[in-house]
């Protein structure tokens, strides 16, 4: 038995107009395949471009290994020069990923490459945001921090997104204190008997290939997965819905320094409390269904 995922719509192109009436209005997830044909970045963004301008930069990485305590939130675990990354990513599969890489801090140049569509929303122009993975790499099933809607760009190569809306919480296996599911789990493989919980989660699928947008709505969580290297640029707007904004900022001034605390005082004891919870109140909910 295989996820419940459905097909994430795909348009050749779309209005503003089109796209609040029939995506951001309802918060349904779209792929865009040809929206930024007249960007720059659509013709020149490739690993080796980026190698060029930004080849001698340190970059953070990141690979799959499982939460530690002594390890701050989002703190990397290693770091190369981006052209030695760019290399490695050539050669074969790995692990190592770049998570959140803000280009306007890091090479500001790439700024002349794309411009803020409008959607309708206003995008946070702070916050563009890079993201980079080898072949068969993938990040953890997540949300973000401030549930924003997030307009994800990819370069070069193609990946899988599996989606799923907040009302699916109760069937992920959520780690209390945190905005990440078991990770244990492989999204893109699952153990169902293991895991019966996600049988019941209904989702969403999309692959991406150079120059496709996939709109994520507001809080949606999150599981992509590099078939081949390549990366992504996501662009940010505000979470618009009431619950989702409250939610937002106790992630960001409560939640997060609640989770730091715990981590500096019980140390391991925390996450692995955190990791029997996310199994025991699933059960508990599932139950209940
Ligand atoms: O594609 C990735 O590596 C992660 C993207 C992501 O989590 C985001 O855009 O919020
Ligand atoms: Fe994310």
């Amino acid at each position: 038995m295989k996820l419940n995922l459905e097909q994430i719509p795909r348009e050749k192109t779309l209005s503003k107009k089109e796209f609040l009436q029939k995506y951001f209005k309802p918060q349904k997830p779209v792929v865009i395949e040809r929206f930024i044909g007249d960007w720059p970045a659509y013709s020149k963004w490739n690993l080796d471009y980026v190698k060029e301008v930004a080849g001698e930069k340190e970059v953070p990485l990141y690979d799959d290994r499982p939460v530690k305590h002594d390890e701050g939130f989002n703190e990397p675990h290693t770091k190369m020069k981006m052209a030695d990354y760019v290399d490695l990513l050539k050669s074969g599969p790995t692990k190592y990923r770049i998570f959140l890489w803000n280009i306007l801090k890091e090479v500001p140049e790439l700024q002349k490459d794309y411009s803020y569509p409008d959607f309708g929303l206003r995008l946070m122009k702070g916050l563009p945001m890079l993201f980079f993975g080898g072949e068969n790499s993938h990040t953890f099933m997540h949300y973000d921090i401030d549930l924003a809607n997030i307009f994800h760009f990819h370069f070069e190569g193609k990946k899988q997104c599996i989606l799923f809306s907040q009302s699916e919480t109760k069937f992920l296996y959520k780690i209390p204190h945190s905005l990440i599911t078991r990770e244990d789990i492989d999204f893109a493989d699952p153990d169902l008997e293991k895991w019966p919980a996600l049988k019941r989660a209904k989702g969403h699928i999309a692959h991406l290939e150079h120059g496709n947008v996939l709109y994520i709505p507001e809080g949606y969580w999150h599981h992509m997965k590099y078939i081949t290297p390549g990366f992504s640029m996501s662009l940010r707007a505000i979470a618009r819905k009431p619950k989702n904004f409250g939610k937002a900022v106790y992630n960001i001034f409560v939640m997060r320094h609640f989770d730091n605390l715990m981590r500096r005082l019980k140390g391991q004891e925390w996450i692995d409390w955190k990791n029997e919870k996310a199994v025991e109140r699933t059960q508990k909910l599932l139950l209940q269904q």
